[in-house]
């Protein structure tokens, strides 16, 4: 039986803590040969809440965690929900500049970092400037601050409470067509009374076995993974990072300790295809699994049959955001749709709307707006910005501008069509902002002006291309263009993610203007389209 089957109150924290409290002795995580049961994952979330309570960290405060997937990131979360702290997870492939600034807009009080971590924190803390210095935890041998294993020694002399259901749970960063990434504040009952409702569509139990395999910074990994499989108490085959013979060995023939579900990025999808079609014995692995699903960019319908092809396995599509959590899926039960992201998940609400704000009828395109009872509080400390999201119907309920272009088809099915921003890219599942990007590389002595845009890729759904003016004297440059990308990506490596790197350049004499002077970069991606790009990675 699930942990949500039972007699529980309706204190939604109760479903999130349920396997925690109960000290189940059934399998939560298992990592690098580590197996922790519940109970484990519960005494050792409850210390570690101890000793930051005793370190002097109080209820509201952020606790920014820069690391690795580990077992730790697990129980920091857990710990930092013992706490009250919200906990503020951050993309470990960022660089200082994109560090310093999340640090200095959540101004933790603690900061949990890795060894691999510790040289980008250094820089970013140095440009920060916080208020107070933070309690600095470390993962690993010669980490710096005091040693995570340590924290583990604490025994609280009593039980911590559970946090309330309308306190602050996670911070998570994302980007926006302008500015610096903003934190999205999401509470208990947010993200538990969302994932409850999702993962139930799915009928996700404690009978299955979940392989994670994303990244536990961001809403697909860390609200789905961590927190739906604890809501079901099903336990996690937690994988550092994704890696396609490792996914399909979790996989095979009912036995007791195999895999039953795994969710990926359509990216890993293509990854797993590849690797399938010489490899019939990894299909009749993958056939044994009772769930696949597919999140935070769009899935090709080819895709999805090649997969469904090979394995017998009909990928649930469905959609989300940081801000308003997931609120469109295909069904478990019912009927599934390639190349569409379903209806509705319950709780949740869809319409597509045009230029004006009124809604527009079945088959025609425009912009996607979602109700939410996952919908996020706010932008920390961005009132405005947060305020534009919104749209509030005549009931008084609030809808958010998802920025997506969508229209719904046959059975009321939803279709995601595109953005209507170019200047926000998706690779990898990753959202990027062209912007960013464009200030790194307007750095480089030989760019005069500079448009990045996302040209489709099949493998990474968008790739990063960077259309470049270059100043004169372009002599040489010209005559070995792989070698100026090569420049460009070097300049972009020392500030940026290596995952928002250009891949591609294309080289022009100006940017395509209207007659207000504004950037067409549609023109750019019908010009590369048509010249193709002078040179790639
Ligand atoms: C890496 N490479 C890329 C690339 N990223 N090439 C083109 N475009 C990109 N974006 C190249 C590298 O240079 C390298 O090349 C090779 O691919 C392998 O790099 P890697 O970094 O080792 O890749 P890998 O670890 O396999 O990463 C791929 C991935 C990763 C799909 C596992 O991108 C990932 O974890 N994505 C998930 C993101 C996510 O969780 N999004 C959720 C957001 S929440 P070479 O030549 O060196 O081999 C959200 C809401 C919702 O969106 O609805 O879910
Ligand atoms: P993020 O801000 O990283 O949470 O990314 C949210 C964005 O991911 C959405 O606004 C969409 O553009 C995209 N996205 C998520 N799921 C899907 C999907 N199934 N199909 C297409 N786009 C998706």
């Amino acid at each position: 039986m699930s942990n949500d089957e039972g007699n529980m109150s309706d204190d939604p924290t109760a479903h999130l803590f349920a396997a925690l409290e109960r000290g189940d002795s059934g399998l939560a995580y298992e990592f690098e040969g580590e197996r922790l049961t519940w109970a484990d994952l519960d005494a050792r979330a409850r210390s570690y809440a101890q000793a930051l309570a005793d370190a002097g960290i109080a209820k509201g405060e952020r606790v920014v965690v820069y690391a690795q997937t580990c077992l730790e990131l697990i129980i920091s979360l857990f710990g930092n929900y013992y706490l009250g702290a919200v906990h503020v997870p951050v993309n470990n492939r960022y660089r200082e500049a994109e560090l310093a600034h999340i640090l200095a807009d959540c101004q933790p009080s603690a900061i949990i970092c890795d060894r691999e971590g510790e040289s980008v924190m250094a820089g970013a803390l140095a440009q920060a400037g916080l208020t107070r210095a933070p309690v600095r935890v470390g993962i690993g041998d010669g980490a710096v601050g005091a040693g995570f294993a340590t924290l583990l020694d604490s025994s609280p002399d009593q039980a911590p409470p559970r946090p309330g259901a309308r306190d602050p749970a996670l911070m998570i960063y994302t980007s926006g067509t302008t500015g610096p990434s903003k934190g999205a504040l999401l509470s208990h009952a947010q993200v538990i009374n969302n994932m409850r409702a999702l993962t139930g569509l799915w009928t996700w139990s404690s009978r299955d076995r979940l392989v994670l395999a994303l990244p536990l910074f961001h809403v697909h990994g860390l609200c789905i993974g961590v927190h739906g499989a604890a809501i079901h108490g099903m336990a996690v085959l937690l994988e550092r990072r994704f890696d396609v013979a490792a996914v399909i060995e979790r996989f095979g023939e009912h036995e007791r300790g195999r895999a039953s579900v795994f969710m990926g990025v359509p990216t890993m999808y293509t990854s797993l295809v590849e690797h399938l079609r010489s490899n019939p014995a990894a299909a009749a692995k993958l056939a044994c699994g009772r769930m696949f699903t597919s999140g935070s960019a769009a899935l090709s319908a080819d895709l999805w049959h090649e997969f469904a092809a090979l394995t017998g396995q009909r990928i649930i599509e469905r959609y989300g955001m940081t801000e308003t959590l997931i609120t469109l899926s295909n069904p478990y039960v019912g009927v599934r749709i390639a190349g569409t992201v379903g209806q509705p998940v319950p709780g949740c609400d869809a319409a597509v709307i045009d230029d004006a704000g009124d809604e527009l009828p079945p088959g025609e395109p425009g912009e996607l707006i979602v109700h939410s009872n996952g919908l996020m509080d706010g932008y920390w400390n961005l009132p405005q910005q947060t305020a534009a999201t919104r749209v509030i119907d005549r009931d008084g309920r609030f809808w958010f501008r998802t920025g997506d272009v969508a229209y719904v088809g046959d059975q009321g099915y939803f279709h995601i069509v595109g953005r209507k921003s170019v200047d926000i890219i998706k690779s990898g599942g990753f959202k990027i902002s062209a912007r960013e990007i464009e200030e790194v590389l307007a750095g480089h002595p030989i760019v005069h002006e500079v448009a990045v845009v996302g040209v489709p890729d099949e493998k990474w759904g968008q790739k990063i291309v960077a259309c470049v003016v270059p100043d004169a004297p372009m002599a040489g440059i010209l005559d070995d263009p792989g070698q100026l990308l090569e420049s460009l990506v070097a300049l972009h490596r020392a500030l940026l993610a290596d995952y928002k790197q250009p891949r591609g350049l294309y080289l022009c004499d100006e940017l395509p203007r209207n007659a207000l002077g504004k950037l067409q970069k549609h023109r750019l991606l019908e010009a590369i389209e048509r010249d193709g790009l002078n040179a790639e990675l």
